[in-house]
């Protein structure tokens, strides 16, 4: 289907800054190209483009500069259709309410395309359902997108979204185009990466890209339930094609499902770009550290979703002479330089961040960022237009109305929170007053230190050290959380979560850890510890205060570095010596003996029970370094 150009002085925007395109050809069969002009892209982009506004039909085409005009019209556009509204109280913020069927990742429709099933997924023992990713063979990927994209965008505008994960020009950054008919998802990708024109410049140097296609979809029934927000929760679909850098998502407008750059780009389809050309593509945050002295360390951190990274990314350090300087909250992109020092870089441009639990109490740095120019998602709303959510209670004035996020009347007697658990901002990196000097730095940030964590309330000290870089990727390997809101998944399960990338792998786990253990040839590896903020006592209470507190934990991390003797062996690794975890001047008591404890019965399990997960979901795709290391650590056990 051929797609009409129409020359950028044919469009004019009135004086409300919409689109009002003079002459349209309106011949069925041609697309006006309505806002930016077809001969701007590279021959393949353009490719790309024609090919699939062939099959999805928009009504018109628009191609992203990523101006501060072009945002100002999706804004409105959005008013609109009833997709957001202002929130007044502040500075260029809107509020988005979704189809409440549409509010969290879908792990389970979430796929990856390979010729053969080995090579996304380890081969579970028989019986049992692997759950370390889904395949997808390639002749069920071409008629899931058959099934669902021809015509899908009838009645929406397509857009074209240039982007770039990291800086635009950094030798570690990529680029990707999304095509969209939600724009949300374009104001959304102009805030989580540098979007539009100097991107499509970019590409003229070197024409290399992934490919993202998104539709929020059309029930096959035809029926749109919330005009506000299309989608089509009971076909959504998010696949991944590794060996043709693509990605297509379908029927869901929602966070990680829609806005492609994240999840699907910088963790799926990036680690398989990652072990392609010998680097790695994480789930962690960067935060630089400075001591009292002055010197400064970049640590990076994984935990699983929800479990609090960008609280720890913008910590406000408790022990005096300490600064934390944010770099990322949730991507990493790391890769040895020429000098062996692993390097990182955020490849994001903004943080989508769970907003409930965040308060001037939990995290001071994230609610100075986030009152400008943000997209607000599911949260509940004020009568003086504001927002709420669970966390904020000290902070709403007397008087003032809520409304959830479902746009009902609210108060703390129904018993039901007011933002939806996965309620999120969407706001821009460089407003958060820590942002590290260095976050754009195109040669990354050298890496001192890895830490691996999650919730686990028994068992799990606040911090453990790995013997070495083989132990510290079984630790990784090993990784287990409590659920949380940000997938589909109910209930408070211990769920396993390797390197906080289950939902994530863009190929055979198994490969992945072998990946790892290849990092320590290939450059000086950090120091991998496992830390743990959420232990509770017998009595069902937290033992660690967390939050700002957690610069004691990165004191002793960065004195570690350092070479600093003050660990002692344990049966899962080295622990802080007595009296080496800096506690002076911390207002509650801690009782250390009880948090660092390690009941031999609760280890003795948790061995057997990583032993059963590692046989039964990776089997013989398991590096031999990491069964042995699993067999050490059950013998230290033993001999506790
Ligand atoms: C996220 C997630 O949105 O991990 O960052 O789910
Ligand atoms: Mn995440």
């Amino acid at each position: 289907m051929p797609v009409e150009v129409i020359a950028p002085q044919q469009i004019d925007l009135n004086a409300n800054n919409l689109v009002k395109v003079s002459k349209i050809a309106t011949a069925s069969a041609v697309i006006p190209v309505v806002y930016g002009n077809l001969n701007q892209l590279t021959p393949k982009v353009r490719a790309f483009v024609e090919e699939h506004a062939a099959l999805c039909q928009p009504d018109n085409i628009h191609i992203c500069d990523g101006s501060e005009g072009e945002s100002k019209i999706l804004l409105q556009k959005l008013v609109e259709s009833g997709t957001i509204v202002n929130l007044p109280k502040y500075e260029n913020c809107w509020l988005a309410r979704t189809n409440p069927a549409d509010v969290a990742r879908v792990e389970s429709k979430t796929f990856i395309c390979t010729d053969r099933k080995e090579e996304t997924i380890p081969t579970p023992k028989d019986g049992v359902k692997g759950t370390l990713g889904n395949w997808i063979s390639p002749s069920d990927f071409a008629k899931a997108v058959a099934d669902r994209f021809p015509g899908c965008m009838k009645g929406r505008t397509l857009y074209v979204v240039p982007f770039s994960m990291g800086p635009v020009g950094s030798p570690l950054s990529k680029i990707g185009i999304e095509i969209t008919d939600s724009a949300y998802v374009v104001a959304s990708m102009r805030i989580m990466t540098r979007m539009g024109a100097p991107v499509l410049e970019e590409l003229k140097k070197k024409e290399e890209f992934v490919r993202a296609l998104h539709s929020v979809g059309t029930p096959a029934s035809g029926i749109i339930q919330q005009a506000s927000w299309p989608c089509d929760p009971e076909r959504t679909i998010i696949l991944h094609k590794p060996a043709e850098n693509l990605i297509v998502s379908y029927g869901s407008g929602y966070g990680g499902n829609s806005l492609l750059g994240k999840k699907c780009f910088a963790l799926r389809i990036g680690s398989t770009i990652a072990k392609r050309e010998g680097w790695l593509a994480e789930h962690m945050l960067i935060l630089g550290i400075t001591d009292p002295k002055g010197v400064k360390k970049y640590i990076t951190a994984a935990f699983p979703s929800a479990c609090g990274k960008t609280n720890l990314a913008m910590l406000n350090p408790s022990l005096p002479g300490y600064k934390v300087e944010c770099v990322g909250d949730d991507i990493a992109w790391m890769k040895f330089d020429a000098n062996g020092i692993l390097r990182a870089i955020n490849p994001e441009n903004g943080f989508f961040g769970v907003a409930p639990g965040t308060s001037t109490e939990t995290n001071p740095i994230a609610m100075a960022t986030v009152f400008k120019n943000t997209i607000f998602t599911n949260v509940a709303s004020t009568s003086d237009g504001g927002v709420f959510w669970e966390g904020m209670e000290s902070e709403i004035e007397e008087g003032i109305e809520i409304t959830d996020w479902l746009g009902n009347k609210w108060d703390k007697s129904s018993g039901k929170p007011a933002a939806h658990p996965n309620s999120r901002f969407c706001t821009p990196a460089d407003q958060c007053p820590i942002i590290d000097p260095a976050w754009e730095d195109q040669k990354g940030v050298p890496i001192s230190a890895i830490l691996f964590g999650g919730r686990r309330p028994e068992g799990v000290p606040l911090i453990y050290e790995a013997n070495s870089w083989a132990h510290g990727v079984f630790v990784g390997a090993a990784m287990k959380s409590e659920s949380t809101a940000a997938a589909e998944h109910k209930g408070k399960v211990i769920m396993h979560d390797p390197f906080a990338m289950r939902p994530f792998f863009g190929y055979n786990f198994g490969d992945y850890c072998k990946h790892w253990l290849s990092m320590e040839k290939r450059g000086q590896v950090p120091a991998i510890f496992h830390v743990n903020w959420f232990r509770k006592s017998p009595q069902g209470k937290f033992m660690w205060p967390g939050y700002g507190e957690n610069t004691r934990v990165l004191e002793y991390v960065l004195r570690r570095i350092n070479g600093e003797k003050c660990f002692v062996d344990s049966a899962i690794g080295r622990i802080p010596a007595e009296n080496q975890l800096n506690l002076e001047g911390l207002k509650c008591n801690i009782d250390m003996e009880e948090l660092f404890s390690l009941p031999k019965e609760f280890w003795t399990k948790e061995a057997e029970e990583i032993g059963q997960y590692f046989d039964s979901q990776i089997g013989a795709d398991l590096p031999a370094e990491v069964a042995l290391e699993l067999e050490k650590l059950k013998a230290r056990i033993a001999a506790m």
